[in-house]
C-alpha cells in the first residue's frame, strides 16, 4: 500500500519526458503549491483516440415510462424516502424522449464514442420479467449512435436494481438489515441473477456494441451504501455489508465478462475485434490531510488501496482481498479470500471515472483495516483550493498521477469513462476540460496507452442524492420548461473544437488556462 503512495509522490517531481518538443512556455499544473510539469501545447491526440460523452439511463430518463407510467427500483424508492434532495427524478433529462436529438448533437460536436449505462430495473422490473418494449428503445438508441459511426461503451450495472434484488423499503438502519438486500449479504445468487439479465441483453446488442465497461464505480456503492449512508439502503460503517458488496459485484463482473466473451461474436464497428471487457472505476486518489504526518500518509495509502486498487487487483490477478490487508489469504471472510480463476484476467482494459482527489485522515479504529477518514469535500480541508459546485477539488495534477499509477500497476489500456465538473455558471468547466484533456495528451506522450475520453455528461441529468441541481451537461437543460429545452454550453463548443482538431492548440490552451479558476483562492 505504501508503495502506491510513493509512486504517486515520485511522479509529482518527474520531469516531462517530452521536453524536446518545448517551443512555448511549459504548461504547468499546480499541486499543493508545487508545479507539476506536463507537456506543452499543442497537445496532440493520436489517430484513433476517441472523444465521447457518457450518460446513465436512470440519470437521463429517470423513472418515467411512456404512458406516464413509472419504474419502481431501489432508487425510485430512495427518492420516495426523500433521500435525493427531496426530489423525484421524473423524466430526469427527458432522454427517454429526446435521445435522437441528443445523439445527433453528439455527432454534430464530432464525438465518436458514447458510454451508455443500462437501467437494470427498467429492462427487468422483476426477476425474469423482461420489458421488450423498453429494450427496443435501448436498441433504437444504440442504432442511432451507430448510424453516426459512434462507438458504444455499454454498462450493465449503474447502481439501480430491481426491487427484488435490493430495496431500501423496510430497512432497519440501526440493525443494518433489509428485507431485500442481495447486494449487502454475500450470496452467489446475486451474480447469477445479474448474469441472467446480461445474457438476455447481449444477443440483442452485440451487433451494435463491442466494448463493455460492465460495472460502474463499485467502490461508490460499497462506500455510499454501506459505510457512509448516502446511497440506498443507507447503512453506515457496515463493514460486513461493504465486503459483501465487493464480493457480489466482483463475481457478477466475472460472470458477465465470461458471457460477453462467449456471446458477443459480432464485430460491430469493423475494427477486427468483436468484444472487449472493461469497467468504469471511480478513480479517487487520496492524499494525506497533513502531508507532514506519517499517520496521515499511511492512512492515504490504505484508502488508496481500498478504494482504487483492491477491486482492480481482483479482476486482473484473481486475488480477492476482502479484509484489505494486501493479501488474499484470509479464510474466515465470507466468501473466503483466495485466488479466483473466474476473476483473473477478466478485464481487457480499465475505465477510470475521474473528477478530483480527496484527503485521508488517520483515525485508528474507523473502518476496520482502513483506520482512516476519507474527506471528499474541499470545504472540509482547504476551501481555498479550486473546486466544483459539488465541492470536488479541481486538480489536474492528481489526474496525471492517477493515469500514471493505473498504467504502471495494471499495464492495461486505459479509457476515461467519466470526467467532468459540476459548474452551474459554465465558467470553470472549459478550463477544467482543457486542463484534463491536456493531462491525457501529456500522459500519452509519456507512453501511457489511453484510448479515449468520455465527458460526463452529454446533457444535465439527475445526479443521484444531489438531485437535479448539479450541472454537468455539455448541453444545459431548462427544467422549468415542460419540453426540457437544451442549450449548447461554452464547454461543448470548446470540446467540439478540440475533437475536430484532435489537438489543443497553444492559443486554445492559453485562452482557457491563463486565468486561475474562479474558486481558486490560494495565493500564487
Ligand atoms: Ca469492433
Ligand atoms: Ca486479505
Amino acid at each position: 500500500m505504501r508503495t502506491h503512495l510513493l509512486i504517486l509522490l515520485t511522479f509529482l517531481t518527474l520531469p516531462a519526458c517530452d521536453a524536446a518538443r518545448a517551443t512555448t512556455t511549459p504548461a504547468k499544473v499546480i499541486y499543493d503549491g508545487k508545479p507539476l510539469t506536463m507537456g506543452q501545447p499543442p497537445f496532440v491526440f493520436p489517430d484513433g483516440f476517441l472523444f465521447g460523452s457518457a450518460i446513465a439511463q436512470y440519470q437521463g430518463e429517470g423513472t418515467w415510462l411512456p404512458g406516464d407510467a413509472s419504474i419502481t427500483s431501489n432508487w425510485s424508492q430512495w427518492e420516495d424516502l426523500g433521500k435525493c434532495n427531496g426530489e423525484h427524478s421524473g423524466k430526469a433529462s427527458d432522454f427517454r424522449e429526446q435521445w435522437q436529438s441528443d445523439i445527433d448533437q453528439m455527432a454534430a460536436l464530432g464525438l465518436t464514442a458514447f458510454r451508455f449505462s443500462l437501467d437494470w430495473p427498467r429492462l427487468e422490473p422483476k426477476q425474469g420479467q423482461f420489458d421488450q418494449a423498453e429494450m427496443n428503445h435501448v436498441l433504437d438508441v444504440l442504432k442511432a449512435a451507430r448510424a453516426h459511426n459512434i462507438k458504444i461503451f455499454l454498462t450493465f450495472f449503474h447502481w439501480t436494481t430491481p426491487v427484488d434484488v435490493a430495496s431500501p423499503v423496510g430497512c432497519d438502519a440501526g440493525k443494518q438489515t433489509c428485507p431485500v438486500d442481495m447486494l449487502g449479504v454475500y450470496n452467489p445468487e446475486f451474480a447469477t441473477r445479474f448474469a441472467a439479465f446480461v445474457a438476455w441483453v447481449l444477443p440483442q446488442v452485440k451487433g451494435y456494441v463491442d466494448d463493455y465497461p460492465i460495472i460502474n464505480e463499485p467502490f461508490s456503492v460499497i462506500a455510499g451504501s454501506y459505510l457512509q449512508g448516502s446511497l440506498p439502503p443507507g447503512f453506515t460503517l457496515d463493514i460486513d455489508g461493504a465486503r459483501a458488496v465487493f464480493a457480489n459485484l466482483a463475481f457478477a463482473h466475472g460472470k458477465a465478462a465470461a458471457l460477453v466473451r462467449s456471446l458477443d461474436d459480432v464485430d460491430a464497428d469493423g475494427d477486427g475485434v468483436a468484444e472487449t471487457v472493461g469497467c468504469a472505476m471511480a478513480a479517487m486518489p487520496f492524499y494525506p490531510l497533513d502531508p507532514t504526518s506519517a499517520d496521515d500518509v499511511a492512512a492515504a495509502a490504505r484508502l488508496n488501496y481500498a478504494a482504487n486498487d483492491a477491486w482492480l487487483d481482483a479482476l486482473t490477478t484473481g486475488n480477492l482481498d476482502l479484509d484489505l490487508d494486501g493479501k488474499a489469504t484470509t479464510t474466515t471472510t465470507t466468501p473466503p479470500e483466495g485466488n479466483y480463476p473466474e476473476l483473473k484476467g477478466s478485464l481487457d482494459w480499465i475505465g477510470l471515472n475521474y473528477y478530483g482527489p480527496s484527503r485521508a485522515e488517520s483515525i485508528p479504529g474507523l473502518l476496520a483495516g482502513i483506520d482512516a477518514l476519507p474527506i471528499t469535500d474541499v470545504a472540509s480541508y482547504n476551501a481555498a483550493l479550486p473546486h466544483s459546485d459539488l465541492g470536488t477539488e479541481i486538480n489536474p495534477g492528481a489526474f496525471l498521477n492517477v493515469l500514471t499509477h493505473a498504467a504502471m500497476r495494471w499495464q492495461l489500456p486505459l479509457y476515461i469513462t467519466e470526467n467532468g465538473c459540476a459548474d452551474t455558471t459554465d465558467v470553470q468547466r472549459p478550463h477544467y476540460l482543457v486542463d484534463h484533456l491536456a493531462v491525457i495528451a501529456s500522459a500519452i506522450a509519456r507512453g501511457i496507452d489511453i484510448r479515449g475520453y468520455m465527458h460526463w455528461s452529454i446533457v444535465d441529468n439527475f445526479e443521484w442524492a444531489h438531485g437535479q441541481e448539479p450541472r454537468l451537461g455539455l448541453f444545459r437543460i431548462d427544467y422549468t420548461q415542460p419540453s426540457f429545452p437544451r442549450t449548447k454550453t461554452t464547454t461543448a463548443g470548446v470540446y467540439g473544437d478540440i475533437a475536430a482538431q484532435r489537438a489543443i492548440s497553444a492559443d486554445t490552451y492559453t485562452k482557457w488556462t491563463a486565468q486561475k479558476y474562479v474558486t481558486d483562492k490560494t495565493t500564487p
